[in-house]
């Protein structure tokens, strides 16, 4: 019996629902919603400690940090392996995920927050906006949502964290010169943990940076993934349209003041 603790646009739920539609997994959801704080609810927090989602609870057992989940479901659930047998091609896939949680991940927030629901956030009564800050545990990550939402992509934190993503586009864009999943062959558990950051650009209509004639390889391989059957469980029936669009909007409003930072990173 499978539970999950998740929010419907975060990244790591995403790759995580990704793993376990690719596996034809079953879960019973719990929605956490992260915009109002839910994370930090202490009921919550004695099952994931670090304040955040998603977390899996397999027959009672509660598992937490999304590339941890994922590799747990391959070893638990191997019926649709998602990682090659070649210690090799494991360790190609697990240089993926470590510059995702190393470097992407903790930029995402801040380019995610700084063009999409920081408009939305501002509207919120004063109270929910700080308690929600205030719960997050890591001073450093406090300061910088603080930031963030106070000067938007105006933040000194928001041009690094744009690189960071745009570095991950150009490296996947490379490797899929080359081979046709970033896992190797097949679908994977790297092609499950890039997807997010692709799709989080994409839904803050920063789509240009995905263009075919930017990035082929990687226009390809995107337009592959939202095909699959797992795209529409795991990602789209999460993402309602009219959230979908109004993220799109926020992201067209910033994206004259983004797209010079574009230019100067990456292609
Ligand atoms: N390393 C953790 C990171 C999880 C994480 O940062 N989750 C975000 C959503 S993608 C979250 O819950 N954020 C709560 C907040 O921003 O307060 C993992 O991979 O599970």
């Amino acid at each position: 019996m499978l539970e999950l603790y998740h929010f419907a646009f975060s990244t790591c739920s995403q790759k995580v629902r990704m793993v376990l539609a690719e596996k034809g997994l079953d879960f019973e959801s719990h929605e956490v919603d992260i915009l109002s704080g839910a994370q930090h609810d202490p009921a919550y927090v004695k099952l994931n400690p670090l304040h955040v989602v998603p977390t899996l609870v397999d027959s009672g057992t509660a598992l937490i940090e999304s590339t941890l989940i994922n590799e747990y479901l391959d070893d638990a659930y191997p019926s649709v392996p998602m990682r090659p047998d070649a210690p090799a091609a494991r360790h190609a896939i697990r240089l993926w995920t470590k510059l995702l949680d190393d470097r992407v991940h903790p930029a995402a927030p801040i380019v995610t927050f700084a063009a999409g629901p920081r408009a939305l956030i501002l509207q919120q009564p004063e109270d929910v906006r700080e308690a929600a800050i205030a719960g997050i545990p890591d001073p450093e990550a406090r300061a910088t949502r603080r930031s963030v939402l106070e000067h938007g992509v105006h933040a000194p934190e928001f041009a690094d964290a744009l690189a960071a993503m745009i570095e991950l586009i150009d490296r996947a864009d490379a490797a899929l010169a080359r081979q046709p999943w970033l896992s190797g062959d097949s679908f994977g558990l790297a092609d499950a943990a890039v997807l997010p950051y692709v799709l989080r650009l994409d839904h803050l209509a920063m789509t240009p940076l995905l263009s075919a004639a930017l990035r082929p390889h990687l226009s390809k391989w995107y337009a592959r993934v939202c095909a699959r059957p797992s795209f529409d469980t795991a990602v789209a029936r999460w993402a309602p349209d009219e959230m979908v669009q109004m993220m799109r909007g926020l992201g067209q409003e910033v994206w004259p003041d983004v797209e010079p930072l574009t230019r100067t990173t990456g292609k």
